[in-house]
């Protein structure tokens, strides 16, 4: 939602090889696998191929190169050291003819397998547009008198850079690629976002860098200040220390981390960032398969201020931004602890014929993972002697962090010893805020966080794909919801299981515990029971926008929390491939269309959780991490608790 400061300073430097750990001593003979996301090397070879190629206009952007995964049938049928398929997708956007094409690039042969121009769609915003659009609206006459209407200078002030979202800009040419601006003040004071410029949006045509909009809708006091007085730092802190003398429980090769009896693989892609793979756990022996691949495919952040400078904002993050290319380097004592291990990663330069040296910038310290205590894990006192059995618990976290305008986005990753896994994507950062006149207009849609600023209500949607493999591919979901049986006796209450056979979606239902569980079709426990894995919410959010909302129309995960559809190569986002601009119908809707059947195939889970965002004054002038999430638990998935072997 504006512009990344990281990647653009990180793109002074260049990066030998994505996937690095740097902490942790690198096996001697670390094994690739069909799903690591692209190095660097990689990335370079995939453009040059593109490059070469007599397609390839002069001043072409490429805003999205990412590997382009291999069938899943492949990749289950791969084993190590084994040879597999490696090919890259690099987006090709022409600006001024308005044009992307698709490039699928083969990098074992190094040569282009397919070049396809996709009519009426629109990548995401790319990195080199943040500076082109921000420079257009500054340069505009208009802008620039509103702006000095205020009494504030141009030269004062910071313009974010949005997709357009649900906007209709009248005198837009049809299909015209979009981009807008707004306002806060920054002067030589940091972070910007607790100083709004209300009122002034301007709209810039990508292809012609023409402003071709600029609504100001009245003048609102701005904050020039800045906020949250200097307070002496509190007192007290003793030393808090993580060590492991003998280093980390867990092992490295390649993508692959193995912990304590699980095993899964790390991957990227420039889009969603890290992507989990391969996900499988079993106490002692090989790891048994429960989830083929899962990743936070798309994020959507509605407001819900009727103000039509606001009505139109509802940010789709990964897919409009790819937020993959803004992981923040992560750092021991702000995100993680001493003991964590770091990865770093790369991402592909937008600037066609750029030297070798600068064809992708670094992402240092992309992710993080570490163990940490994870409390009481299991107890029992026998009730004679009173000598208790108790064992404590450890966890793996597995962590990256999107930085992306004013919000950042942290996602966790919780393996546990049980064979749990527990997910949390949590906001920090500043709310996106508006200056107001008063109190009562700062308290309508809205939250009063400083006197003449108000923080907008709004959602916050996270979209998992979850490619749910349990105990292999012949899988069914079943829906589990609890409800008090009078007819047998006041106290009853039981469980209606229903399966879901076909594809489709499904809502929460919070007042009858609903939730599901991914079972095997045949496979059974020791008690007869079907071999599984429980989806278990831990928020509830039903989006607030009207079913007519455009917004909302585009983001089908925000409509239903869960989705089921056949695993299908391809079908990666719930909004589509194309969210920015992007179609009704696109996604879920389509994908779910002729309602296949689910029921003991290879099916997909869709899980959105998420926030409802009223702002307290609290989170001004910077909100302290909200997680919301969900827990997987295994259940019949072994034949007894799992974490009896723990020492
Ligand atoms: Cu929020």
């Amino acid at each position: 939602m504006t512009r990344p400061s990281g990647p653009v300073l990180a793109r002074a430097f260049a990066l030998a090889a994505a996937l690095v750990f740097v902490t942790a001593p690198t096996p001697a003979a670390a094994q690739s696998s069909p799903v690591d996301g692209l190095t660097a090397a990689e990335i370079r070879d995939a453009v040059a191929v593109v490059e070469a190629d007599p397609r390839l206009v002069q001043g072409a952007f490429f805003p999205l190169v990412k590997l382009r995964e291999p069938p899943k049938a492949e990749v289950l049928a791969w084993t190590p050291g084994a040879a597999f398929r490696r090919e890259a997708l690099v987006q090709v956007f022409e600006r001024a003819a308005n044009r992307l094409s698709e490039v699928i690039v083969d990098l074992r042969g190094r040569r282009v397998v397919s070049w396809t121009v996709q009519p009426g769609r629109q990548p995401g915003v790319y990195l080199s547009e943040w500076t082109d659009a921000a420079a257009a609206i500054r340069a505009d006459t208009r802008w620039r008198n509103a702006i000095r209407g205020r009494n504030l200078q141009p030269k004062d002030i910071y313009v974010d850079i949005w997709a357009p979202g649900a906007a209709v800009v009248p005198g837009a040419a049809p299909g015209a690629r979009l981009l807008r601006g707004i306002a806060f003040y920054r002067g030589n004071l940091p972070n910007p976002y607790d100083r709004p410029i209300e009122g002034l949006v301007a709209t810039v045509d990508m292809s012609t860098m023409q402003v071709i909009e600029v609504t100001d809708t009245g003048i609102k006091p701005v904050n020039t200040t800045l906020s949250g007085a200097t307070k002496p730092p509190r007192t007290g802190f003793k030393p808090l220390v993580v060590t492991q003398p003998q280093g980390p429980s867990f092992t490295i090769d390649g993508s692959k981390v193995s912990w304590l009896g699980w095993e899964f693989r790390i991957g990227y892609s420039m889009r969603e960032g890290p992507v989990l793979q391969r996900i499988g756990f079993a106490p002692s022996g090989p790891p048994r398969s429960i989830i083929n691949r899962m990743s936070l495919d798309e994020i959507y952040v509605p407001y819900g201020h009727p103000d039509p400078q606001w009505a139109w904002r509802g940010a789709m993050d990964v897919g409009e931004y790819n937020t993959g290319q803004y992981l923040a380097p992560l750092a021991v004592g702000v995100d993680v602890p001493s003991n964590a291990v770091f990865l770093d990663s790369a991402a592909a330069n937008d600037v066609s014929r750029v030297p070798a040296n600068k064809r992708t910038f670094p992402l240092p310290h992309a992710v993080a993972i570490f163990e940490r205590n994870g409390g009481l894990l299991f107890d029992r006192t026998d009730p004679d002697s009173f000598e208790r059995e108790g064992r404590f618990g450890r966890e793996l976290v597995v962590t990256w962090t999107y930085a992306i305008g004013n919000y950042t986005y942290n996602t966790e990753y919780v393996f546990q010893l049980d064979g749990g896994i527990d997910v949390s994507v949590g906001a920090t950062g500043t709310t996106l805020n508006r200056g107001v006149s008063s109190a009562a207009e700062g308290s309508a849609f809205a939250t009063l966080v400083a006197p003449n600023i108000a923080a907008p209500l709004h959602q916050h949607f996270f979209s998992f794909r979850i490619d749910f493999d349990v105990d292999g591919t012949a899988n069914r979901l079943v829906e589990e919801d609890t409800h008090g049986s009078p007819a047998a006796s006041s106290n009853a209450f039981e469980i209606d299981r229903t399966p879901i056979t076909a594809e489709g979606f499904r809502d929460l239902s919070p007042m009858s515990n609903r939730h599901w569980i991914v079972e095997h079709a045949t496979k059974r426990d020791a008690v007869g029971l079907p071999v599984g894995y429980r989806l278990h919410p831990e928020s509830h959010a039903p989006a607030f926008a009207d079913p007519s909302d455009e917004g909302l129309r585009r983001a089908p995960f925000a409509q239903h929390a869960l989705w089921v559809t056949r695993a299908r190569d391809g079908e990666l986002y719930a909004a589509g491939d194309y969210p920015n601009q992007g179609q009704i119908g696109d996604g879920l809707p389509a994908f779910v269309a002729d309602h296949q059947s689910v029921d003991g195939q290879d099916l997909v889970v869709w899980f959105a959780t998420g926030l409802t965002h009223i702002p307290r004054v609290e989170d001004f002038p910077v909100m302290n991490r909200e997680a919301v999430g969900f827990s997987l638990r295994p259940q019949g998935f072994f034949d007894e608790n799992p974490a009896l072997d723990i020492p």
